[in-house]
């Protein structure tokens, strides 16, 4: 299998996640993309993936599965375990609903933030940023906004079950620690008070499979190395 990313940014990281719960690494060839230089939003990338981003998961049969979810799905089914989207029916529902809410209300936003109210990934991106639209710059800080929410909605989830779903690490856990990674990056500050958390994410932050996956470098390093 083949994986189409960047190593570093977000959503790689949550598939390099879920390969070091899986032990899958092994089955891997890391195909690099230039996310600076525009290389997903040319043709030959997006015949891979019509939506121009990263990562894309390639089968042996030349299978593309895009969207960092169905990949997840795909890689945690296949040694007929799959612990970290469910292994009940109501395990799999609630594992669906927490992830999408992180996706949408925190990993998501905190992506249209930086893409469309900062600098984002630099000049040759911009023009695939619908910079024409007056008023997108106003729409991007109020999904900052938006982050903020739902960094407080998942501290006070937390206050309650010691994982995003529940008792056990999964998928939703993951999507909300990327989100937190790309906060970091995007100068967007987990507020004092959300104890919870913060410790939360200081937990997920030590397990194995977090601590030592592949690909460590964070966005904030790319960041700064671009100077913005
Ligand atoms: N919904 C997608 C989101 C993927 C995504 O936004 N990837 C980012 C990297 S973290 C990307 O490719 N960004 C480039 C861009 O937006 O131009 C997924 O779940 O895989």
């Amino acid at each position: 299998m083949r994986i189409f990313d960047r190593p570093g940014f977000p959503n790689p990281a949550r598939i390099r996640i879920v390969l070091a719960e899986k032990g899958l690494d092994p089955l891997i060839e890391f195909v690099p993309v230039d996310l600076i230089g525009a290389e997903h939003k040319q043709t030959a990338f997006l015949e891979k993936n019509p939506s121009g981003v990263v990562p894309v998961l390639q089968l042996d049969d030349g299978t593309y599965i895009a969207e960092a979810t169905a990949i997840t799905e795909y890689l945690d089914n296949l040694d007929g375990d799959p612990k970290l989207t469910g292994r009940t029916p109501r395990e799999k529902a609630v594992i669906h609903m927490m992830q999408r809410r992180a996706e949408a209300d925190l990993l998501d936003a905190v992506g249209n933030y930086f893409h469309h109210a900062t600098p984002g990934l630099g000049a040759e991106l911009q023009a695939f940023k619908s910079p024409e639209w007056a008023g997108r710059q106003e729409w991007g800080h109020r999904q900052r906004d938006k982050a903020l929410a739902g960094m407080t909605y998942f501290d006070t989830v937390l206050q309650n079950h010691p994982f995003v779903a529940g008792d056990a690490f999964s998928m939703a856990d993951i999507t909300v620690f990327a989100g937190l990674m790309f906060a970091d990056a995007a100068g967007i500050v987990i507020p004092e008070d959300h104890f919870a958390l913060r410790a939360w994410r200081a937990k997920v932050a030590e397990l194995p499979s977090v601590k030592n996956r592949s690909g460590q470098m964070f966005v904030a390093d790319d960041l700064r190395r671009l100077g913005c």
